[in-house]
């Protein structure tokens, strides 16, 4: 078979004291951290749209990343190679998870039959190459956004020939998805919002969304697909407003329409921080209502303001997304690098260096989240906070057995509440202790 990454081996561990940057400094597989290994904790997944077809372009200019393995083509044959060519990649990486969307790995053909035609030549590849390096699908998606078609949106589209356009995009991927073992099945709302309230009518689009939302969850339990749903919050970009604004909004319009329980959150960071969240904000409330199912990792730029999808290289971020992580017990799903290398980075090293920094950034900030949990002061530090509650009336307030009658009552026998410190800077300081 043809090498498409010569020169470059397998990436090996070299410890943090390697000048490597073809090696890991602090990923490494089989150690064991907080009783599980770093591959089980960190369950990383190389994305396909950013890693295998992402060319640079911007809405200022083209690609200017030319890749050696295409030939300009569409085609299908140009696909079968392009998968060699990502399996290939994630061998040499050492990543044991890759996701798709189905207009990634296959070109959409002139009929909705064609698309399903090329999509199964593409998934008998993908499933030889599978079982003959061990890697595994994280999670499908289907491309709703793309093709103009999708304009108006796809399961909010005001006209309901899209609408079922879109959900024979989504049963084909979710049946290919299963064919492929994928642990999870991915909703992104690319168009599910609007641009102008004006011409929408929200409520209907609301309804058609959630009930779309159910059949995707009954049509999972027809085929026996054991894999989790999952809906990716974003705000905006490509429409001004999207209704799955942020994981809060997700997890309200869930319960609003009875859809809890066959959903989870996919929080990627970058969606988050356009929301006006921090990364571990999202984290945090979806882990706490036990939605957090799978995490896409990136980051965006504070300057640029836009879905940027870079590399997270940030240890501060990746230990407080870890912490929340190990605080939950594990990833049900999975991490998926949706993350691009800039434009200017053209060199195909750059791929490499680029995961297997995000890589590195992740697995410090497992060992730094394991540390901050053995040590247990910012834990005790935070109950204490709330120590109050756990007794005399707090107790019995969080108990449901105090109202306003008895509060106004213990209040006027208590007198004024003494001024108790936040500490934000020296828990500051503390974090600081370990990253
Ligand atoms: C785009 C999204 C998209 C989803 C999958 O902003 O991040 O790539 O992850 O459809
Ligand atoms: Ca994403
Ligand atoms: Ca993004």
């Amino acid at each position: 078979m043809a090498e498409f990454f010569p020169g470059i081996g397998k990436i090996k561990y070299e410890g943090p004291d390697s000048k490597n940057f073809l090696a890991f400094k602090y990923y490494d597989e089989n150690k064991v951290v907080g009783g599980k290994t770093m591959k089980d904790w960190l369950k990383f997944s190389v994305c396909y749209w950013h890693t295998f077809r992402g060319v640079g372009s911007d809405p200022f200019g083209p690609g200017t990343i030319k890749r050696p393995w295409e030939d300009g083509t569409n085609s299908v044959e140009n696909a079968l190679r392009r998968m060699d060519v990502a399996f290939e990649f994630m061998t040499k990486l050492g990543n044991p998870y890759w996701c798709f969307h189905d207009r990634d790995i296959a070109p959409e053909g002139a009929s909705l039959a064609e698309s399903h035609k090329n999509l199964d030549a593409l998934i008998a590849r993908a499933k030889e190459l599978q079982k003959a390096t061990g890697i595994k699908l994280l999670w499908g998606t289907a491309n709703l956004f793309s093709n103009p078609r999708f304009m108006n949106g796809a399961s909010t589209n005001p006209d309901a020939h899209v609408l079922a356009y879109a959900a024979a995009q989504v049963k084909k991927a979710m049946e290919v998805t299963l064919e492929l073992g994928g642990e999870g099945y991915v909703f992104w709302g690319g168009r599910e919002g609007y641009m102008s309230l004006l011409n929408t009518d929200m409520k209907r689009e609301l309804d058609h969304f959630a009930r779309f939302l159910r059949a995707a969850a009954d049509y999972k339990k027809e085929i026996g697909f054991k894999g989790t749903l999952l809906i990716e919050p974003k705000p905006k970009e490509p429409t001004k407003h999207q209704y799955d604004f942020d994981a809060a909004t997700v997890m309200g319009f869930l319960r609003t329409y009875g859809l809890e329980k066959e959903y989870q959150i996919n929080v990627e960071a970058n969606h988050a921080t356009l929301a006006g969240h921090t990364f571990e904000h999202d984290l945090e409330i979806s882990s706490r209502y036990g939605m957090l199912g799978s995490i896409d990792a990136n980051t965006g730029d504070a300057q640029l303001g836009w879905d940027t999808d870079q590399f997270n290289m940030d240890v501060k971020s990746t230990t407080l997304a870890m912490l929340v992580v190990m605080n939950q017990g594990g990833m049900p799903v999975g991490i998926n690098f949706d993350a691009k290398v800039r434009r200017e980075s053209t060199d195909l090293e750059d791929l490499f260096i680029a995961h297997i920094g995000g890589m590195d950034a992740f697995a410090r900030g497992l060992i730094n989240a394991d540390r901050i949990r053995q040590e247990g002061t910012l834990g005790d530090w935070v109950k204490k906070r709330y120590s109050s509650y756990d007794s005399g009336i707090g107790a019995d307030f969080e108990a449901g057995k105090a109202g306003f009658k008895e509060l106004e009552k213990w209040v006027l026998a208590a007198g004024e509440p003494k001024q108790i410190s936040g500490q934000q800077e020296k828990y500051e300081v503390l974090l600081n202790r370990y990253v």
